[in-house]
């Protein structure tokens, strides 16, 4: 395995590894119901936003659908015995709210709570322990038609999804995520478009971003009180950021970012509040007065864990004066940061063109631990794209290990220094639907051959089970 910063292989596991894990840390991969299942008119399932959306002409690469996806919905038991041969010890998979509660109101769907029954049931009989997320994204289409997470209901219509899936799984999963990534639903899908249900209106963006973490503390209370021992959480995506220089203009730019990316959902989860410069910031685009009394109080129900995905770092500079001596218009695509420049710095990037940058999870870990909560911290996602080429019946894959092997050891600095990281869920098994990319970015570290459905394991798939017998990296 070669790492693209240095051209080094990184190395197979010896018998004595030097970085340990701490006993029990678990090794997980993540997926999301959209990205894998297809079957998506199935057994009662109803069409959601990212049906709508990918079926529209001109919104995915290539006119690319979730329809048929992995085909893991039939083929989940193939799946599961992929993992257990990798030796994961948990799996974080997604429910799709359309499956279980089509159209996203009324009783529960028992076919399609069953296909998660199954999943559930095999995972633990492979000694698997099964993660469930309740929303990746996939909002049934007719809440969307109703107003979507703009509107305060969606947040009440989702507690009672969750309460009613939980019902139904809650003696089985014993580790649920409310939301996965806010930030994307609200901001990617109300407020640039880029994502489902594909609307670009910066007011409603910030509602949606209040409604789903309302949606979250509800959800939260509904379960917990229904079966306490089980553990909830709720997944953020969360970026280091820097200023491109140490000056004044760029540090406010690196505070507006790191407020409307972590802060914007860090703070009211975890201190009840939004901070003022993030209202003021948005003072263009919302007063607020969505907020009622109480739901902060809601939102920032304890958490029994949280979920952090962690991918690259934001560098950002202020905008640069242009010939008349006005401000250039940053490229940031949400509210209340269109004035903010996104800086490259030449390192490595992935297929997605982030760049890598492996110290901002430490960082990252450090300052969540630091400066919010206490609460056991697991990394819900990290993983790469990179082109993957099928030669023969293998695919070396070296860059998306060294990509691994090094946000590892990142995790590993983290724990070290006191933070009470438990667990890393790899993004992802499976190559997979990668939203508004469609099938033209890989991030699995097994292969899928779309036409065929063969799956076949990268090389990043057997140094991810060495890493997972040995419980961590070898030497540095
Ligand atoms: O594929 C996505 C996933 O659904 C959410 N987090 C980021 C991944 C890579 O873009």
């Amino acid at each position: 395995m070669t790492n693209p910063a240095t051209d080094q292989r990184v190395p197979l596991l010896g018998a004595e590894p030097r970085l340990t894990f701490p006993s029990g840390f678990r090794w997980g991969t993540a997926t999301a119901a959209y990205q894998i299942e297809g079957a998506v008119a199935e057994d009662g399932r109803t069409p959601s936003i990212w049906d709508t959306f990918s079926h529209t002409p001109g919104r995915v690469v290539e006119g690319h659908t979730g329809d048929v996806a992995c085909d893991h919905y039939r083929r989940y038991a193939d799946d599961v015995r992929l993992m257990a041969e990798l030796g994961l010890t948990a799996y974080r998979f997604s429910i799709a709210w359309p499956r279980v509660q089509p159209g996203g109101r009324g009783p529960a769907n028992q076919a399609g709570l069953d296909f998660y029954r199954r999943l559930v049931d095999d995972l633990l009989e492979h000694g698997i322990e099964p993660w469930a997320t309740l929303y990746h994204w996939d909002l049934p289409q007719e809440l969307e038609d109703a107003g979507g997470w703009p509107e305060r209901d969606t947040a009440e219509r989702f507690a009672e999804y969750a309460a009613l899936t939980h019902d139904a799984l809650g003696d089985r999963v014993r580790n649920w995520t409310t939301l996965n990534e806010p930030w994307c639903s609200a901001f990617l899908g109300y407020g640039s478009g880029v994502h489902a249900p594909g609307r670009s209106d910066g007011a409603a963006s910030v509602r949606a971003a209040h409604h789903l973490m309302l949606g979250h503390g509800l959800a939260v209370q509904a379960m917990r009180e229904a079966r306490p021992e089980n553990n909830f959480a709720v997944t953020l995506n969360l970026y280091a950021v820097s200023p491109a220089t140490d000056s004044e203009a760029d540090a406010d730019a690196a505070r507006r970012i790191d407020g409307l990316s972590n802060r914007i959902f860090l703070d009211p989860l975890l201190r009840g509040e939004y901070p003022e410069d993030i209202r003021a910031d948005l003072r263009e685009v919302s007063d607020f007065r969505h907020v009622r009394d109480g739901d902060l109080a809601t939102i920032a129900t304890p958490l029994s864990m949280l979920g952090i995905n962690y991918y690259s770092r934001h560098v950002v500079a202020a905008p640069e004066p242009g010939a008349d001596g006005t401000d250039q218009p940053g490229d940031a695509t949400w509210p209340g940061s269109e004035s903010v420049r996104f800086v490259t710095r030449g390192l490595p990037v992935t297929d997605m063109d982030w760049e890598i940058d492996a110290p901002g999870l430490d960082e990252t870990l450090r300052r969540v631990h630091r400066d919010y909560t206490d609460v056991p911290l697991y990394i819900t996602e990290n993983g790469a794209a990179f082109v993957d080429k099928l030669v023969g019946d293998e695919v070396d894959d070296p860059d998306r290990s060294a990509f691994i092997d090094a946000h590892l050891r990142a995790c590993h600095d983290a724990i070290s220094a006191g933070v009470p990281l438990r667990g890393y869920f790899l993004w992802s098994l499976l190559d997979n639907f990668e939203w508004a990319w469609g099938y033209t970015k890989r991030f699995g570290i097994t292969y899928v051959d779309f036409s065929s459905q063969r799956r076949i394991p990268k090389s990043s798939a057997r140094w991810y089970a060495d890493v997972i017998r040995h419980n961590g990296l070898a030497a540095g």
